[in-house]
């Protein structure tokens, strides 16, 4: 079977067909004068890589040298970089370096042409760059085509009983949904805190989580809402909604700090909710986005419960009038004035333009352009939608037909992370899909997407050997962050899974499975076959086809969609501890616990993935059984 991820790569392979010997083009051959500071030494685009080597000036300690070349089609965009680095002194120079890169994976994209070489001296505030106008031309070893595609390790089938059981309420914490509620509010208001805030971990030294971080509340009251959404128990609603008016009061207590460094893209706060100022990465423009989606969807189901609108306007939504207690329109405007600005990702770890990022802002932004005009408020509504069409235009470059994958990040390279494979992409659509079909759970970019990026980690983590329980059942892939994650908790040494991220697995395929369900059929195209492939092997579910739900391999997909997802959570279950508590990971050699102690999020995750498992299942008795239990 010729996929289209093959299909793709033999076509750009097909620059290197004339030569067999590799072709190094030599340019300056020895150390040029003093009147220049960069010189492109030689180059070659051999076997798929682009190597590079160039003199550089030393002329001071922090350089940054760069190579801008255009893509297969002749086009430069930013993913077309190639960062130098160090090789050694220039022989017999002094005063000069060697620099040079080997991009292995420029064949995804192709090159035609170098551009330029630019050599930013930090220290000393210049730039300098040489103009280059090379063609490139392919040689030697073709370039690598598809890597194999791996082979499914089983095929799960259908809901189980041991994880319908592990999630079942029950008043004992036998029920990990049980625990993960109590735990969940154990980190909500904590002792001493300030009213609204949650605690990202019970975590205060090595790491220290003791902070309230934007995003983990968001995310974190969420599951708030879902749960004041399903109550019936007036008591157990009014517990939840006082939570919830109290973290909008939260925000807003935030975008009044005195010192703010980055707006309201301000990532992290003290549990007293002061602005943390220490060094950071910042801003974080995603939590005005998941803060604002979060308080509308309770202000929404606030008001369906009969609640003022008044109220609603003081406490939720205008931030004009009431900027000390209502932070929605403030954080929506923000939104709608600085989606495009760099942000650091949700792992505070690189500034770029994030696909997770401008997913939940769009969905910000979708809804609060409805949101606006139920509060009277028709010009907020018009800026909203505007930057929403806006924003909108920008998400198909993050798709890269040659890796057949949604970037997680559109840029140059970074943190060495040159898969570009990130579990954030799967979150994106679990957190910023504005239920409108634009990257919908069954689009199938995304699907492929989720493929690529899960069934990267089987090679990386060593636990991922162990595929059955005790009893035999199958695991799923335990699901990290990225591949080459190397932070492991305290420090940086190897990445792990992480429960969050093998939850988020498990949360995609339940809903992707929902939402076909919901449309009746299912439709395999040459982009989304590698996922079914995957996932569904004995379905022989074929590109081009659509099935509807009344045949054999409609229901083959849908129960191996159901299979999947529930071993991805027997793998969280696996890997959980007795006593219920999740940390952050689970070690990528042993599978035990690591990393900071009852991570919230990592509860807020499992409450998510158990509430789609019931949605899928039609059980709408489970998440009003749990929320009616209270706090
Ligand atoms: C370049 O400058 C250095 C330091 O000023 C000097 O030692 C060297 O001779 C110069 N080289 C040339 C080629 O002018
Ligand atoms: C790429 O663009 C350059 C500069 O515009 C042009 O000279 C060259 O012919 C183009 N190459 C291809 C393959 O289109
Ligand atoms: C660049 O890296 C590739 C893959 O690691 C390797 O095969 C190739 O020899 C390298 N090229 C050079 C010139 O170092
Ligand atoms: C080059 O970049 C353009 C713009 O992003 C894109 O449309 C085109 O498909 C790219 N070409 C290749 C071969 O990746
Ligand atoms: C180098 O090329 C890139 C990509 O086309 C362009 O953005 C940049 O301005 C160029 N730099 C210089 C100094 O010419
Ligand atoms: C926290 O805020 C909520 C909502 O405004 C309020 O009902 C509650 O009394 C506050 N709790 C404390 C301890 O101040
Ligand atoms: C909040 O807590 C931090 C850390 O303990 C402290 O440095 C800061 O002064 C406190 N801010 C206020 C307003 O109390
Ligand atoms: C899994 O086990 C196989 C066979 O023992 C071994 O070759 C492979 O390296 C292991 N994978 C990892 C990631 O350790
Ligand atoms: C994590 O990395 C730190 C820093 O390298 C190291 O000291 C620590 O032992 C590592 N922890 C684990 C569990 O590997
Ligand atoms: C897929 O093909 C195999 C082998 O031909 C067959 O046994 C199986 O029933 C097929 N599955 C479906 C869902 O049609
Ligand atoms: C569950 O109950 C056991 C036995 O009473 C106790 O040791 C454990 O801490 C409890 N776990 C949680 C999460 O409350
Ligand atoms: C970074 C890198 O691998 N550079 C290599 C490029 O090719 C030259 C030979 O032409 C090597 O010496 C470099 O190490």
């Amino acid at each position: 079977m010729l996929t289209s991820i093959s299909a793709a790569v033999l076509l750009f392979s097909g620059f290197s067909f004339a030569q067999n010997d590799c072709q190094t083009t030599n340019v300056a051959t020895s150390v040029p004068g003093n009147e220049t500071q960069l010189a492109l030494q030689a180059y070659s685009y051999c076997g798929g890589s682009l190597n590079i080597t160039a003199y550089i000036a030393n002329l001071d300690y922090n350089k940054a040298v760069t190579l801008y070349y255009t893509n297969g089609t002749n086009v430069s965009t930013p993913l077309n970089t190639a960062s130098l680095g160090y090789i050694s002194d220039a022989p017999g120079a002094t005063g000069w370096e060697i620099w040079g890169s080997n991009d292995t994976e420029a064949y995804f994209d192709g090159v035609t042409q170098l551009l330029n070489l630019t050599y930013a001296a930090t220290d000393i505030g210049q730039t300098y760059s040489e103009q280059l106008g090379l063609p490139v031309a392919a040689s030697g070893a073709l370039a690598p085509s598809d890597l194999p595609a791996p082979k499914p390790y089983a095929s799960p089938s259908g809901l189980a009983q041991d994880i319908t059981s592990w999630l079942a309420l029950s008043s004992d914490n036998a029920s990990e949904a049980v625990n993960a509620k109590n735990l969940m509010f154990a980190n909500v208001n904590t002792p001493g805190s300030a009213n609204g805030t949650v605690i990202a971990a019970q975590s205060t030294v090595n790491p220290d989580y003791a902070y309230n971080w934007v995003r983990d509340s968001s995310l974190t009251m969420d599951v708030v809402y879902q749960l004041y959404n399903a109550a019936t128990s007036a008591g157990a609603k009014a517990a939840y909604a006082q939570v919830l008016f109290a973290y909008a009061g939260a925000r807003a207590t935030e975008q009044n700090d005195p010192n703010l460094q980055t707006g309201l893209g301000e990532p992290k706060f003290f549990l007293n909710n002061s602005i943390f100022t220490g060094p950071w990465g910042r801003p974080q423009n995603d939590g005005p986005a998941t803060s604002a989606i979060t308080l509308m969807e309770f202000a929404n189901a606030y008001l369906k419960n009969n609640g003022s609108m008044t109220t609603v306007r003081q406490l939720i939504y205008d931030s004009n009038t009431y900027p000390t207690q209502a932070p929605v329109l403030k954080d929506l405007l923000f939104v709608a004035n600085n989606w495009s600005s760099p942000t650091y990702d949700l792992w505070e770890e690189e500034e770029s333009t994030h696909f997770y990022d401008r997913l939940v802002q769009r969905r910000a932004l979708v809804m609060g352009a409805s949101f606006a005009q139920s509060m009277d408020d028709s010009d907020t509504s018009s800026t909203l939608s505007s930057a929403a069409s806006a924003l909108t235009d920008t998400l198909s470059e993050f798709w890269n037909k040659g890796r057949q994958l949604i970037l997680y990040e559109y840029g140059p390279v970074l943190n060495n992370k040159v898969s570009y494979k990130d579990i954030a992409v799967v979150l994106a659509i679990l957190h910023g899909y504005a239920g409108d079909d634009v990257y919908s759970y069954t689009n199938d970019q995304v699907l492929v997407s989720s493929y690529q990026i899960a069934t990267s980690f089987l090679s990386v983590f060593p636990i991922a050997n162990v595929t059955t329980d005790s009893s035999g059942q199958v695991l799923g892939i335990p699901v990290g962050r990225y591949p080459e994650d190397v932070y492991n908790g305290t420090g940086t040494s190897l990445g792990n899974p992480w429960y969050l991220t093998t939850a988020a697995m498990a949360e995609f395929l339940y809903r992707t499975a929902a939402s076909y369900n919901t449309s009746g059929s299912i439709a395999v195209t040459n982009t989304s076959l590698p996922f079914w492939s995957y996932f569904a092997p004995n379905a022989n579910a074929t590109a081009g086809s659509t099935y509807s739900s009344s045949t054999a391999t409609y229901g083959s997909l849908i129960a191996s969609l159901e299979g999947w997802a529930d071993a991805f959570v027997r793998r969280i279950k696996y890997h959980t501890p007795a006593g219920g508590h999740l940390s952050e990971e689970f070690n990528r050699n042993t599978g035990v616990a690591q990393g900071a102690a009852d991570l919230t999020w990592s509860y807020a995750s499992l409450l998510t993935t158990a509430f789609a498992r019931a949605e899928l299942t039609g059980d709408a008795t489970y998440i009003r059984t749990l929320a009616n239990t209270g706090i």
